[in-house]
């Protein structure tokens, strides 16, 4: 096949000149294949309920410092402060079945709590604090070892949920009896605060974002009774507002305790609604297992067993079997250090320059930690800022920034200036990363590899590519001018807390200097990033792909512009105007179909189209992909085989760590706390049962 009959259609495909195209472009290829990595563990493949369901249980038991505080008066009996049908773990499941009480899990974490107003867009610092604080309608962290034809989200505070014939509306059942952590009732009241002053409430943004459209445009919430309510769809059986109940969307806060401070309901301002529980507020109400009695900023968080947590296992023993849970607060690359020496407990592997230290130490049969590689699904893109109508604020030479952003030159350019194997390789040597184009993970389930295009690295294709966005050396020192103008310098948005992001960031700066471009780094804290990102100040920033480009059917709004806030690289401005490209309304209009389709060869198709749209747009530049590992600490039971550290949810979620335990003959006198329990919500920390 000669050069003109394979670039011609290629450049015809994109709407550029073929004679152009002729004389200098590169065009895209087929993704190179990538170096096989096969996880270590297969999961073992269960039905939803084989994990868990509720029911009702003959009786129930508890650790017995906690039966102390019955038996002073400080707490009603057990069953009392259970459901009617408590959530039910199936021993049968477990991986090492029926847990005991007692010792801790230790997490090292690299952010830090900003507050624990989680509704009102604060992070608790990652790492599990909030997945361990802050429980959902559904649960998807499981999923990884759920079978195929079963596969669709667990229930947790919602019990069960029921479609109308048409489809348009969808009822449900919460969990009846359940109490947050203080002992206050859960129901209704927790939803409706959530959907109408939360949700609904333009002058609050949570801190993954969930809006109306998360929900489907349009849709709007009924509640029944204490117990029921019912969500009103414009479209038929939308299946995806089930993923949409799962963690870091319908997971609602403790009304009693928020309401006060909402506008809506006297407080002061959103500002203050913001700041209501600030970082040294302890035994704030949750549903979680584990509740904040201890915050020392900069070193550690401690949490305690929730005594009205709403779940046991199969023998009747209240969960959890962990009596504390630690978040040592230090650094991500110390979390894997720790895990591996044994001080930690826990870590997601996900940083490629620990790879090999990791794996060496590991390998000592004396080693304290199991390490277990899963599929490659970490990814890493570079997503230019598309917006042009004032997201974010740009200044003069953002704004020219987001013009060239939102030019397909100009990001064919960005794409071909990076050489994606060496990109790989500056993190680490081996099988682990692969070239990476963007959008849909490879080896995911809607993954096709047909339908994405990849542009190879070159430097003078890349160049050729700037210059047809009408960028010229015009001062002649190397670096492209604006027309007319100062040279282009683009802003490069990085989380300082990652060290691989640190590397990429260096490897994206120097290339594209070779290519023309000049790149400085705005290098910033996690929160800050966090922040920069989610409000538009930034003209690239590095993205860490979301559960959404590996299972598409979890925070599926987020693949595309669908709302004002559901694609991070291009949000509505302050007057809640999109200004979508034409290829980005197509790629919008594939997600709406592809949510509103109940064909599965019409969702395969639609994910096809979705991927071309993406990838032949370079809509992000993908950089490179790698696998991650699961390290945890050998004391620990119940971790299930094969868990990902990655896939609908981290690991955090995956491994289920309400029910995971330490053998009696194993357990460390590791409790900071022992025998205690949470106190009243502000005091100062955990009370005795005297
Ligand atoms: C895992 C995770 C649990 C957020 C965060 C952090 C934030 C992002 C992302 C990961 C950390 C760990 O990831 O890196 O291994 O423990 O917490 O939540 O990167 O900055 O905003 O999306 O999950």
């Amino acid at each position: 096949m000669n050069l003109l009959s394979r670039v011609a259609p290629a450049a015809l495909l994109l709407g550029l000149s073929t004679t152009a195209a002729l004389a200098e472009f590169v065009g895209p290829t087929a993704v190179p294949e990538a170096a096989a990595f096969d996880a270590q563990g297969e999961p073992v493949f269960v039905n939803r309920s084989d994990i868990y369901d509720f029911r009702a249980l003959p009786s129930y038991s508890e650790p017995e410092f906690v039966t102390a505080f019955v038996e002073a008066g400080k707490l009603p009996p057990v069953a009392e402060r259970l459901p009617a049908e408590p959530l039910v773990f199936n021993t049968a499941t477990m991986a090492n079945g029926a847990g005991v009480y007692g010792d801790v899990m230790r997490h090292v974490i690299g952010g830090r709590p900003e507050g624990w107003n989680f509704w009102a867009g604060q992070s608790y610092g990652w790492g599990g604090i909030d997945i361990g604080l802050v429980e959902c309608l559904t649960r998807t962290g499981p999923l990884f070892q759920v079978n195929a034809e079963d596969l669709q989200p667990m229930p947790n505070l919602a019990k069960s949920w029921d479609w109308s014939e048409d489809g348009k509306s969808l009822t449900v059942h919460l969990v009846e009896g359940a109490k947050w952590s203080d002992g206050v009732p859960f129901n209704t009241e927790d939803i409706a605060f959530y959907w109408d002053n939360i949700v609904m409430d333009p002058n609050v943004t949570q801190l993954m974002g969930a809006s109306q459209a998360t929900y489907g445009e349009g849709t709007t919430l009924e509640v029944l009774d204490d117990y029921t309510f019912v969500f009103h769809f414009t479209t038929a059986f939308p299946e995806a507002v089930l993923y949409a109940m799962a963690y870091g969307n319908f997971c609602p806060g403790p009304a009693h305790a928020l309401k006060p401070h909402h506008p809506a309901f006297g407080g002061e301002s959103y500002e203050g609604f913001l700041n209501s529980v600030p970082a040294d507020y302890l035994n704030f109400p949750t549903m979680g297992a584990w509740v904040v009695t201890e915050h020392r900023p900069d070193d550690i968080v401690v949490t305690r067993r929730n005594p009205y947590y709403w779940k046991v296992d199969s023998d009747g023993q209240q969960l959890p079997y962990l009596n504390e849970v630690h978040f040592r607060l230090s650094t991500w690359g110390d979390r894997d250090v720790q895990a591996i020496a044994g001080t930690g407990d826990f870590s997601n592997l996900e940083q490629p320059e620990n790879f090999v230290e990791s794996l060496r130490r590991a390998a000592d049969p004396a080693a304290p930690a199991r390490l277990a590689f899963g599929p490659r699904t970490i990814g890493y893109s570079l997503v230019p800022n598309m917006s042009a109508n004032g997201w974010g604020e740009p200044d003069e030479r953002g704004q020219k920034v987001r013009e060239l952003n939102r030019n397909l030159d100009f990001r064919l350019g960005m794409s071909q200036a990076l050489d994606r194997v060496r990109l790989g390789e500056s993190l680490v040597k081996g099988p682990f990363t692969a070239e990476y184009p963007g959008g849909l993970l490879a080896g995911t389930s809607f993954y096709d590899a047909g339908s994405t295009v990849y542009y190879p690295t070159s430097t003078d294709s890349a160049k050729a590519h700037f210059e047809a966005a009408g960028l010229t050396d015009s001062d002649g020192n190397g670096f492209y001018n604006f027309p007319g103008g100062d040279d282009v310098q683009v802003a490069l948005l990085v989380n300082g807390d990652y060290q691989t992001e640190k590397n990429l960031a260096e490897g994206i700066v120097a290339m594209m200097a070779d290519a023309g471009i000049k790149v400085v780094l705005n290098t910033q804290s996690g929160n800050d990033q966090n922040a920069a990102r989610d409000s538009g100040r930034y003209d690239w920033f590095i993205d860490r792909l979301g559960a959404h480009m590996i299972t598409v059917v979890q925070n599926t709004a987020a693949l595309a512009p669908v709302g004002p806030l559901t694609y991070n690289g291009h949000h509505a401005n302050n007057a809640g105007e999109l200004d979508l490209l034409p290829f980005e309304q197509e790629i919008a209009a594939t997600i709406n179909a592809f949510v509103d389709s109940r064909d599965a060869d019409q969702r395969v198709e639609l994910m096809k189209t979705y991927q071309r749209l993406f990838t032949e747009n370079a809509y992000q530049i993908g950089l490179t992909a790698f696998p991650g590992a699961l390290i945890v600490n050998k004391r620990f039971a119940n971790v299930p085989e094969g868990a990902p550290i990655f896939m609908y949810n981290w690991a955090e979620d995956n491994i289920m760590r309400e029910q995971v335990y330490v053998p009696a003959d194993q357990q460390a006198a590791l409790e900071l706390q022992p025998n205690t329990l949470p106190g009243e919500p502000g005091s100062a920390g955990p009370v005795t049962a005297e």
